[in-house]
């Protein structure tokens, strides 16, 4: 019997690992979603009315479709925020950089491959103070999914997002930061996600809570999506820069 060639070989095998992957789709609505927080109540720019916004799960190989309608007065692009874009540039999201803005009005679908990376990464508005509430966890495993982590597998996944609000309009406060030359002033607190805890006037009551089992294991996925870097220095939110574009492998760490 004769042999099949390599090259057969190489197609069916190819073919094969196309079959894995999947599409995975998802559509978001960016517009205004009322929030209080602080005591303060203002209109926000959320994705699908809520923030954080919906988090991304995948597994390596997968190719994500993600319809944008941009449903704001503002310019908007969404960047994902470290993958590879191989041989998808143009998909980055980075405004003026890789692609023109979403107009307001208008919608744009980002198509791309997730390759060569496992991990927590996330999502986030790249235009202007937009990201303080228009961001997202970006999840990557591995392509067969939970069961091929490096580690027994966890009783729940938890994506952790630190964040900042501020109790006037980020688009306001940037904008007079522009035209005075200064920074923007800090944010008003610190958030996990999109609560300040129970450590600023009136906040009482808005904390971000994690029920857990005991003797149950949990798998803490941390993202830092601070919009000031220079505020964001304590040490939650520093702690969190080492996590944030780190593979899906257990590290030792210790509370400090
Ligand atoms: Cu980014």
């Amino acid at each position: 019997m004769k042999l099949q060639s390599p090259l057969l070989v190489f197609a069916l095998a190819f073919i094969g690992h196309l079959a894995e992957a999947a599409l995975v789709k998802h559509t978001f609505h960016i517009g205004n979603l009322t929030v209080t927080r602080l005591c303060h109540t203002r209109a926000v720019i959320a994705v699908n009315k809520q923030t954080p916004g919906p988090a991304i799960e995948v597994n390596e190989g997968d190719t994500l479709i993600i319809e944008v309608i941009n449903d704001t007065p503002y310019n908007m692009t969404l960047h994902w925020h470290g993958i590879f874009q191989r041989l998808s540039g143009w998909a980055d999201g980075a405004n003026m950089i890789t692609q023109c803005p979403i107009l307001p009005g208008n919608k744009y679908t980002y198509k791309f491959d997730v390759m060569g990376q496992e991990g927590t990464l996330w999502w986030h508005a790249h235009l202007s103070f937009l990201r303080e509430t228009v961001h997202g966890a970006l999840i990557i495993r591995p392509r067969e999914g939970a069961e091929a982590y490096p580690f027994p597998r966890p009783y729940k996944e938890i994506p952790i997002i630190l964040g900042e609000w501020w109790n006037d309009d980020v688009m306001t406060i940037d904008r007079q930061a522009f035209l005075t030359g200064g920074p923007t002033r800090n944010a008003d607190a610190f958030t996990i996600n999109g609560h300040p805890g129970n450590f600023y006037n009136c906040s009482s009551g808005d904390t971000y809570r994690l029920m857990v089992e005991a003797g149950k294991t949990y798998l803490v996925r941390i993202i830092n999506a601070a919009v000031n870097i220079n505020s964001s220095s304590r040490l939650p939110t520093t702690l969190s820069l080492w996590w944030q574009s780190m593979p899906a492998t257990p590290t030792p760490t210790r509370l400090i």
